[in-house]
């Protein structure tokens, strides 16, 4: 039976499950979960994802969650090349070291972004306060010179000279804020690069067709009902409180 993968390509983590599946011929049925139907609260979906996040993976009997130990799963299960996930230690570690580290940075600040710019005032139906946008600007700007300055430096990509699950992690995490409408690629030449690099790793077919969706968001917005979408306003309040 072939494995399931439960997306919704709104979220960044799905995308690079998606694209890391698909470029490795990983044979996989696409399960559509949508954030914005509030399908991830459903009980059938809490019976897949213990978290009730996207992505989620069912292999049989065997579910699991979170992007990174999906991705690791398949790259075992499948034998993908090792270049993705090198068996060597330290070069193994270099990629550990950066998924260790977004979680709690660059996807954080990436994702408040996203929110703040996108969903906050269409579920409160008022705009982040300038102070709290600034102070998240930089935080975000923080983060983005530490990719470029720590983990990219001078290589090609995060951990060296081959694409890696850090990157496909990366790449996702920092296309979200751009669909925001912020030209962060265009004011950072090295990233940009870094970018066109990864993109043409991926395939630039594969890569465009993971991030439709998100790209077409601002249009698809436009027929979002925002009072269906009142499940979030607990989180928003938070995130601004
Ligand atoms: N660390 C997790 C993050 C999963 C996550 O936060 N997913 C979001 C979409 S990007 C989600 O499902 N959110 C629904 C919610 O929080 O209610 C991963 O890498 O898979």
């Amino acid at each position: 039976m072939a494995l399931k993968l439960y997306l919704d390509m709104v979220s960044q983590p799905c995308r690079a499950v998606y694209m890391f599946a698909k470029k490795n011929n990983i044979p996989f049925t696409f399960k559509h979960v949508s954030l914005m139907k509030g399908e991830h609260l459903g009980e059938e979906f809490g019976k897949i994802s213990i978290t009730r996040k996207v992505p989620a993976m069912r292999d049989g009997d065997f579910c699991l969650v979170e992007s990174v130990a999906i991705m690791m799963y398949m790259a075992q299960k499948f034998n993908t090349p090792d270049s993705w996930y090198p068996a060597g230690l330290q070069q193994r570690s270099r990629v550990d070291e950066f998924l260790s580290w977004q979680h709690l940075d660059l996807r954080v600040f990436g994702t408040k972004m996203f929110w703040y710019k996108n969903l906050i005032p269409k579920i409160l139906g008022q705009d982040v306060p300038q102070d709290k946008m600034d102070e998240l600007m930089e935080d975000l700007n923080n983060s983005l010179n530490t990719v470029e300055n720590k983990f990219l430096r001078d290589k090609l990509f995060i951990a060296g000279d081959h694409i890696t699950l850090a990157d496909l992690t990366a790449i996702t995490e920092i296309i979200q804020p751009v669909a925001t409408g912020l030209k962060l690629f265009e004011e950072r030449p090295k990233l940009r690069a870094w970018h066109d690099r990864v993109r043409a790793a991926i395939g630039a077919e594969l890569f465009d067709d993971a991030h439709k969706v998100l790209m077409g968001l601002e249009e698809n917005a436009k027929e979002v009902d925002a009072s269906k979408l009142q499940f979030f306003r607990p989180m928003c309040l938070k995130m601004i409180s």
